[in-house]
């Protein structure tokens, strides 16, 4: 193959080797014709420094059952269980994880989030070699900021079956006022329920071509995808382009949901994940008020509110002193009018619990958009002038099906440039009618007011002036963390330059 074009990677490769749309990094960035394969090779081995506690743990990736409230579906997952297993560590450990892959697809784990080290970032053609079937890879490196995490693949639409889990750095210093801590993530569900993650994606790039390709189906006829409803409240526009059947926190729908039991009164700190590939939910718990404390990790000013929306990708806590009784946790779709939403319990009395179809008020009262939030001081970046801007424009639609950042789908655009040291402005703008969750690896940005994020939702026409400090060498990828988006071309790498 002689040209290769980021669609034929995508569409040769889908249902075998969903590695192919990131491979594609490597066939451009290489002579062009003949993508290296293997030039990672086996990870270079990293020690801990003197007196880090090292966090040791295997992760197996591997194809396994859910129970979808009485309906069993396969899927794909780390472990036995969908989110697979918490992995918790205390800022500045050393974390030792082995991924051993049971699928029968290669895979990688991204440690969305962290500033880690380049190596151990997950990106198959840009940090190392996918993990083939039947192999094992170990990921080494220091999580230097506390707060909350996950991780995922970052292999094709891997994320959308149910290959995440929470990642929870601890803070040394903080004090830890409340009285018990309950993980939330969030997911959009169809992995099993009919159709496959890659069918899906085939489904949506065929709506490219205007012509063949779906064998006559009209967009409206095909299966999972969405109808496009706008959410008149809420400002993220026509906000998805899937429709799942199931919205699930911590793995379960609405109609089995998990029950999280504590005493009135009691505070308790919300970890709230957002791992679906395709939904914004909008959060909120029936009958109180929730304080918004971190942002992607970092604290903010202690900002009350009744909901807030959460984007894929990002991550929120609050604290919550709880009322007597039995609550809604409601985490309901952005924009999407099937597939119910996603629901826990709260109980702290008796009482009887609420429908799966349950509407906090809630829900419709003060809703927080997050880039909202004020950083607290200790977590902004240091006063300084940008030694360096960049453009960074989100371009395409949904038909054609097409996404890519400055004018191009990734492999096609020119990659944004930093040295080492630099302060490094990025003039984002989103030109396309869609909401995008705006995802940058190894570094946290700062919003114009100092919010300190990893991943931020950009409105249709929004423009957002983030800066960053290079202070973490390597390739890294800006994306898109709408999982078909990133998929169908709506990434950029980001080079450090001598
Ligand atoms: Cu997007």
């Amino acid at each position: 193959m002689n040209t290769i074009t980021r669609r034929g990677l995508l569409i040769g490769g889908l249902g075998t080797a969903g590695a192919a749309g990131f491979g594609a990094y490597a066939a451009t960035q290489g002579s062009g014709a003949s993508a290296p394969k293997g030039t990672f090779g086996a990870p270079t081995p990293v020690s801990p420094d003197p007196g880090q506690t090292v966090v040791t743990k295997t992760l197996t990736a591997k194809p396994i059952t859910l129970d979808l409230a009485g309906r069993t579906v396969s899927t794909w997952g780390y472990g036995d269980a969908v989110p697979g297993p918490l992995l918790r560590a205390t800022a500045g450990d050393f974390l030792r994880v082995t991924l051993d892959n049971r699928l029968p697809d290669e895979t990688t784990i991204h440690w969305h989030g962290l500033r880690l080290r380049n190596p151990a970032d997950g990106v198959p053609g840009m940090t190392q070699d996918p993990v083939k079937p039947e192999t094992s890879y170990v990921y080494e490196f220091t999580a230097p900021d506390p707060g909350t995490y996950f991780f995922h693949p970052h292999v094709g639409v891997q994320l959308d079956r149910g290959l995440y889990a929470p990642l929870i750095i601890d803070d040394p210093n903080e004090p830890g006022d409340y009285d018990t801590e309950w993980v939330l993530v969030l997911d959009d569900w169809i992995d099993g329920t009919g159709t496959t993650p890659d069918e899906v994606l085939e489904k949506l790039l065929a709506n490219d071509s205007g012509s063949g390709g779906m064998g006559g189906m009209d967009h409206g006829e095909m299966d999972g995808m969405n109808q496009g409803a706008m959410d008149e409240a809420a400002p993220w526009g026509d906000a998805g382009d899937v429709t799942y059947p199931y919205f699930l926190i911590n793995g379960r729908p609405p109609a089995d949901p998990e029950t999280l039991t504590a005493k009135p009164g009691q505070k308790v700190r919300l970890r709230i994940i957002n791992a679906a590939s395709d939904t914004i939910f909008t959060v909120a718990l029936g009958g109180h008020r929730m304080t918004i404390t971190h942002s992607d990790g970092f604290p903010v000013e202690p900002t009350e509110t009744d909901a807030f929306y959460i984007g894929m990708g990002e991550r929120y806590d609050a604290i919550v002193t709880l009322e007597d009784g039995v609550f809604p946790l409601v985490a309901k779709p952005v924009g999407k009018t099937s597939g119910g939403q996603a629901m826990a319990l709260v109980r702290t009395g008796s009482g009887a619990a609420p429908a799966a179809d349950a509407n906090p008020r809630e829900l419709t009262r003060e809703v927080l958009v997050g880039s909202d939030l004020r950083p607290v001081q200790a977590a902004k970046l240091p006063s300084r002038r940008p030694d360096a801007t960049a453009r960074l424009t989100l371009t395409g639609s949904m038909q054609p099906y097409a996404w890519g950042m400055n004018g191009a789908p990734f492999g096609k655009n020119e990659p944004l440039t930093v040295r080492a040291g630099q302060r490094l402005r990025i003039n984002a703008t989103n030109m396309t009618m869609m909401t995008h969750p705006l995802h940058v690896h190894g570094h946290t940005f700062a919003l114009p007011s100092g919010l300190r994020k990893d991943t931020v939702l950009m409105a249709p026409m929004q423009s957002f002036a983030i800066d960053l400090d290079a202070d973490n060498e390597g390739d890294w990828l800006i994306h898109c963390h709408n999982i078909y988006h990133g998929e169908a071309g709506m990434m950029i790498a980001l080079e450090y330059t001598a």
